[in-house]
């Protein structure tokens, strides 16, 4: 059994993005209906700019899966780019001007060139598409194993919801989620984000937010104390992080807790004999402050993820930079955009956060076929 490792590879206005996928067990049914609809949702989001209109993001398999099952292989899988130009100078021209808040300026110093193209490219939040099918992949190995995961948009500036999910309402809260144009599964809510993002569009300007996964189902003991760098935290953390715009993650209460006595930030524990066969294993707790991890590992309780996405680096005001060319002062270069890109980064941190609890759970259960992996799990 090898460890569950991502790569991905392609540009925003290349062929595509390519991910390969090493470690899933032989067996998993490929629900390439579930992945293509998680894709669709990726594109969607109140503010969301004019590539969203252009592509129709589907997973094409290029390996690793026969018959709608995986074969132990590594999976290797393709998101197509309709708008696919990397070659053509006129339609992709090079780009001078650093755009504060993105790669740009960066890269083009790290890699020695006055052209931010090739940075942007590569940066370009586009390659969170592969990525998005990749995660939702393993959660559909998850899902087997009855273990869900659920993102969602939280917050938006002085907006702000805090909700707890359960094995027995996940559903429900899916659906309050599905109906909102900001993926935020609370209407009054809803309406009030919808009012920044008009706001952000009026003034040329762009709007981040606060997303949040909640994952049910989990076993104890997933992730380790013994080696902190891979505490599920930490793993969860790093994920989280990797996300293109997103600027802090937390576990649980987060900085919060920092804030507090010890009494009522640690959560304490009970038991029922009657769960004792439960994934909890009979232990209670009656608040969940921790976000289900304690000394880096899942303590049987719904690990609750939050990550701060900053506001699109791209404004059509632009911003001052420099020319790389002649170093004058002007204004940033503008590339087509969204206005707030936040309920689709909900998407992507559902799935990044399902790839560390897969990788966590065939890390501790392991398992080279499916059925290994179901009678292991407890
Ligand atoms: C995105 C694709 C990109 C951007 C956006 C999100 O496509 P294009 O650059 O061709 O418009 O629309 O990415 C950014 C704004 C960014 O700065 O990374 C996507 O598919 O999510």
């Amino acid at each position: 059994m090898t460890q569950l490792t991502l790569h991905t590879a392609g540009e925003s206005h290349g062929p595509g993005g390519v991910a390969i996928l090493t470690g899933l067990p032989a067996g998993l049914a490929v629900n390439t209906d579930f992945i293509n609809a998680e894709l669709r949702r990726r594109q969607g989001g109140y503010g969301r700019g004019g590539r969203q209109r252009i592509e129709h993001d589907h997973v094409q398999w290029l390996g690793g899966v026969r018959l709608g099952l995986t074969t132990g292989a590594p999976v290797a899988m393709m998101v197509p780019n309709r708008d696919s130009r990397l070659d053509d100078i006129e339609r992709t021209p090079p780009i001078n001007r650093p755009r504060p808040g993105h790669a740009d300026l960066a890269g083009a110093v790290k890699f020695a060139t006055d052209d931010c193209r090739n940075t942007l490219e590569r940066a370009s939040a586009r390659e969170t598409a592969v990525r998005t099918a990749a995660g939702a992949l393993t959660s559909c190995m998850l899902a087997e194993l009855g273990i869900r995961a659920i993102g969602y948009v939280t917050a938006m500036r002085d907006i702000a919801i805090d909700i707890d999910i359960a094995p027995d309402t996940i559903d429900a809260v899916i659906a309050d989620r599905d109906a909102s144009s900001m993926y935020c599964p609370d209407e009054q809510a809803t309406t009030a984000m919808e009012t920044f993002v008009r706001a952000a569009k009026k003034n040329k300007d762009t709007v981040g937010g606060l997303c949040r996964v909640h994952v049910v189902g989990m076993p104890i003991g997933l992730g380790t104390c013994m080696t902190r760098a891979n505490g599920l935290d930490a793993r969860l953390a790093t994920a989280v992080m990797s996300i293109q715009a997103f600027k802090s993650v937390e576990i649980g209460l987060g900085r919060a807790a920092a804030e507090r006595w010890g009494s009522e930030v640690h959560d304490a524990i009970g038991y029922d004999a009657a769960q004792s066969n439960s994934r909890g294993r009979g232990f209670t707790r009656d608040t969940n402050r921790a976000g289900g991890i304690e000394g880096g590992m899942s303590n049987g309780m719904p690990v609750v993820v939050t990550g701060a996405m900053k506001p699109i680096s791209t404004l059509l005001r632009g911003l001052p930079s420099v020319n790389l060319t002649n170093k004058q002062s002007e204004n940033s270069d503008y590339e087509r955009s969204d206005v707030c890109a936040v309920s689709a980064a909900s998407v992507v941190m559902q799935h990044a956060v399902a790839f560390e609890i897969a990788a966590a759970v065939l890390d501790r259960f392991g398992g080279d076929s499916m059925e290994d992996l179901i009678a292991r799990i407890c």
